[in-house]
């Protein structure tokens, strides 16, 4: 089976939405600059020295992660709203959807948002992860609508020897019936500051580290705005976070409504919140 398609950060879009839709996963070469990856090494590395490894099989005992990403550093700004990665999800997962209000059909179309986030530090001896689809968090039937695009952003080079991502190409085609095999996954091999770009529906795991230095990766999912977030990102990212990064971004953090009304705070949209606030919001009752 051939390997996953290598695109330039400023390839065409079209394309890299056909290549996703096909395959579904694609590796954008420097999808970061050196100056943004620097800039997150500083701001993330010391979190992750100071974290254990993991207790469980799924999550790797010798596999060190760290959430609340957006909080723990505002330099996301360029890795989120990187065109090839936000503007392919957007294309993919917002698709109008019609609704009748009584004798008007209108198309809705669903927001996305950022819901989970994790530094992921495979270290020396570090098995394979089991292969999942990370969108079986929705419960989703496959195959069927993406309802979640996922990026890895390569901290460090990933290789076959030292866990770069597992994923089985155009697996999100198949239906719920097959199970993966780990003969049928090819690692993701690609240089720091590229990314890996794929589909929930397809299968994919952490690699097996056998080389003596960490694999590190940053990933963030943005999912259809309509579904509840992986991790809240409500309670991950303080407002003064929020407050730090453009209003793009805001919105993705969830402090959007989407269509047709889901989200809301005092029946306006939540997004005022952040924005001066919102009129006759509940006051705490004095003590
Ligand atoms: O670390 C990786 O390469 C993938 C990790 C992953 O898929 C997961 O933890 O769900």
């Amino acid at each position: 089976m051939a390997g996953l398609v290598r695109v330039a950060p400023d390839a065409d879009l079209d394309e890299v939405v056909e290549i996703l839709e096909r395959d579904g996963g694609v590796i954008v070469e420097d999808f970061v600059d050196a100056t943004v990856l620097r800039g997150l090494w500083h701001d993330l590395g010391p979190s992750l020295e100071a974290r254990a490894y993991g207790d469980d099989w799924y999550n790797g005992t010798r596999t060190r992660r760290v959430s609340s990403v957006f909080a723990r550093t505002h330099r996301l700004t360029p890795v989120v709203t990187q065109p090839l990665y936000l503007q392919a999800a957007r294309r993919i997962m917002q698709q109008p959807v019609p609704v009748w209000i009584g004798r008007s059909r209108v198309e809705m179309t669903p927001t996305i948002q950022i819901s989970g986030t994790q530094l992921i530090q495979i270290h020396t001896g570090q098995g394979k992860q089991p292969l999942h689809r990370d969108d079986a968090l929705h419960l989703r039937r496959h195959p069927g609508p993406t309802s979640r695009v996922q990026l890895m952003l390569a901290m460090s080079d990933f290789t076959a020897e030292n866990g770069g991502t597992l994923v089985i190409p155009g697996s999100h085609h198949w239906d719920d019936e097959r199970p993966p095999r780990a003969d049928e996954a090819l690692p993701t091999e690609m240089r720091a500051g590229s990314g890996l770009i794929w589909l929930g529906g397809v299968y994919h795991g952490g690699g097996k580290n056998i080389t003596d230095t960490p694999r590190t990766g940053l990933t963030i999912a943005l999912d259809l705005g309509n579904l509840r977030q992986e991790e809240n990102q409500y309670l991950a990212v303080p407002r003064e976070s929020v407050l730090a990064y453009p209003e793009e971004v805001r919105r993705l953090l969830g402090y959007d409504r989407c269509p047709p009304g889901l989200g809301w705070y005092e029946m306006a949209d939540q997004y005022l919140v952040l924005d001066g606030g919102v009129p006759g919001a509940v006051e705490a009752p004095a003590a």
